[in-house]
């Protein structure tokens, strides 16, 4: 994994800094503009040698620990899981396992099932049209350059952030999501988040603290706010604002992947409309479980335990929990 990069090396010798895609991703404020001068020869540890990403694309996610690539999910994609969404919401499909959480603020005044009441559906492995996102050629290509190409879609989700009551529950705490995973190391897991419509402050983009991903997991739990929080949104406790964070405004189709020890949350989302993004969490099925007990994240475990036995499950951990969820996207399963 630490090891020099041969690519970078023979890019140098042959004088082309700039790999295949380049002209087509274009420039970027968050997708890396190092000047090719500026690079130097290096060992990578976040991202695999590959010829998908520039070297200034690889450089960026190194130092930031993300990476946004423009339109890369067509309007048509788009469409079909909106569509699919809906049907979910109106209960017209009802794949088996998927999760239908609701707002904290909207949870029990209103009672009709539809796209106005669903905050996020999650678990939708075993919807073929919400889980073709997860095996998106043009999603995957870029997935292998942090995971190899042993690849498990681990968590999946698709989020309808909706307007804000006024007690700000539409927010996401700042968070690592390695705080939520049993499995290691957390340099092979990667986040992929598509904007499905235009997304910016007024509607509760992505926030991102650059260059978090390289410090270590740190103790999360429910953060102390006012009008409430939703079920299982734990943020970093003691979380300090911090200035250096940046805001990621996404076109649809805009994806964003990232670390998963990327300090990272949501605003508000101030707009009348649902503010939309899916998402899903890969790792290398070369990854290994690990026992959360005895450590920061023995929270998250309790929290998953109880919804197991109020399904009648118990003696089950978080690693059977991950198990359950865990899908082969490419390659071959190794130990996920
Ligand atoms: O889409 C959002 O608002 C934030 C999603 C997120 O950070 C997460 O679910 O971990």
């Amino acid at each position: 994994m630490h090891r020099m990069c041969a690519n970078y090396r023979l890019q140098i010798v042959l004088g082309h800094l700039e790999g295949p895609g380049a002209k087509a991703l274009g420039a970027h404020p968050t997708s890396g503009t190092a000047s090719p001068a500026g690079v130097q020869l290096q060992q990578f540890q976040y991202t695999l040698d590959n010829d998908i990403l520039t070297l200034e694309q690889r450089k960026f996610y190194e130092d930031n620990g993300f990476l946004v690539i423009k339109k890369l999910v067509s309007d048509a994609d788009i469409q079909r899981f909106r569509d699919e969404f809906e049907k979910i919401c109106r209960k017209e499909v009802e794949p088996p396992g998927i999760q239908i959480m609701r707002d904290v603020s909207i949870l029990k005044s209103e009672h009709t099932v539809s796209e106005k009441v669903v905050s996020k559906v999650q678990d939708f492995q075993e919807d073929e049209e919400l889980f073709r996102y997860c095996t998106l050629p043009q999603i995957l290509k870029y997935v292998e350059c942090f995971t190899g190409p042993n690849i498990m879609a681990m968590h999946t989700m698709l989020i309808n952030k909706p307007p804000d009551t006024g007690k700000k529950t539409s927010r996401h705490p700042m968070h690592q999501d390695l705080h939520y995973f049993s499995f290691r190391p957390s340099d092979r897991i990667v986040a992929a988040w598509t904007a499905m419509e235009h997304i910016d402050r007024s509607n509760g983009c992505l926030v991102v603290l650059p260059g978090s991903h390289k410090s270590s997991l740190k103790p999360h739990g429910y953060p102390e706010w006012e009008g409430g929080v939703n079920i299982v949104f734990h943020g970093i406790q003691d979380y300090q604002k911090d200035n250096a964070r940046v805001h990621l405004i996404m076109d649809k189709g805009d994806t964003v992947f990232f670390h998963p020890l990327l300090i990272h949350g949501s605003g508000r989302n101030r707009t009348q409309g649902f503010r939309k993004a899916i998402s899903c969490h890969f790792a290398s099925s070369s990854c290994h479980y690990i026992d959360v007990k005895g450590t920061n994240q023995e929270n998250v475990e309790k929290e998953v335990m109880k919804i197991f036995n109020k399904m009648g499950l118990t003696d089950v951990s978080l690693k059977d929990f991950w198990k359950f969820r865990a899908r082969l996207v490419k390659g071959e399963r190794i130990n996920l």
